[in-house]
């Protein structure tokens, strides 16, 4: 795996940093992205005593800025063989009748259109080579939707179809695709969710124990150390006390 070059979205937090964490530790050059450039800047300095890492700040919803991050990469950075589509989130928790509909905007657009932008920057090389590997976070609620979670479970539900699709288009070609779909992960998610509510945002992962960024960067590393012949197509996990998108076991 060394030498291989990986571009994370949604490296600034969650699940995104903890796979920048065990790339870097294995090796991988990494391309780190997210908004918050404070971020990229610390995550960086930390991890470039390990490997090489260059940092690309953007807003994936804006089709602009993604084309001209990815093209503006220098020549070292320039051929990836391994994209994590995660940037993503929740934004607010209600009833369709009352949900925002700026909420519902954020939403289709980054988790879906804004994992569709990047794939679209960065594939033509990757079909090029003839080699890659794609790597889209799903959820659980991409498998079944939850009461107040519509859009959020429908921007989900999108991912999943994107990945059958991008596996169906791109067989043949050398690039592998699959969807890894965790249940809850304790991370900014709620945080940005409930819109800064800590305290309400630390409830949902009360009573239970919940995923940690790190158990999902642990199967995210599975998946891309596969043999070459073989593709993890899609994979869903949950804590022991999950057991579906609705039934938590939680103690009171
Ligand atoms: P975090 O909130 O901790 O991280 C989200 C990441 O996405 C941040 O790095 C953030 O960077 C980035 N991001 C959000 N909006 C944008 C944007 N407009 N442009 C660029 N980057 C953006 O959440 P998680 O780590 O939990 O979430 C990562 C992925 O995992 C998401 O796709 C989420 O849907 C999925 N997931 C999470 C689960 C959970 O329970 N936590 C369960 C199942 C799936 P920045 O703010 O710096 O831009
Ligand atoms: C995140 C999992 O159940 O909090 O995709 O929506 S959940």
């Amino acid at each position: 795996m060394k030498n291989k070059t990986a571009f994370i979205t949604g490296a600034t937090s969650g699940i995104g940093m903890a796979t920048a964490k065990l790339f870097a530790k294995n090796g991988i050059k990494l391309i780190l992205c997210g908004r918050r450039e404070e971020r990229l800047k610390n995550i960086s300095e930390e991890l470039s005593s390990i490997t090489q890492v260059h940092t690309l700040g953007f807003d994936i919803r804006n089709k602009e800025e993604v084309f001209s991050a990815v093209k503006s990469l220098p020549k070292n950075f320039s051929e990836i063989d391994i994209l994590i589509n995660n940037a993503g989130n929740a934004h607010g928790m209600d009833t369709i009748q009352e949900g925002n509909t700026e909420d519902w905007d954020a939403m289709l657009d980054i988790n879906v259109k804004g994992l569709l932008y990047v794939s679209k920057a960065i594939l033509p090389k990757m079909i090029a080579r003839k080699s890659g590997h794609i790597i889209n976070i799903g959820s659980t609620a991409g498998k079944e939707v939850y009461p107040k979670g519509n859009v959020y479970c429908a921007s989900k539900h999108a991912v999943d179809a994107i990945n059958q699709g991008m596996r169906l288009d791109l067989n043949g070609k050398g690039i592998k695709v699959g969807a890894i779909n965790p249940g809850m992960v304790e991370t900014e998610f709620s945080e940005v969710r409930f819109k800064g509510d800590s305290e309400r945002a630390e409830k949902v992962y009360q009573g239970f124990t919940p995923l940690k960024p790190e158990d999902i960067a642990d199967i995210i590393w599975f998946a891309v150390t596969r043999p070459p012949h073989v593709n993890i197509a899609d994979l869903t996990v949950m804590c022991l006390d999950q057991a579906s998108s609705t039934i938590v076991n939680k103690v009171p």
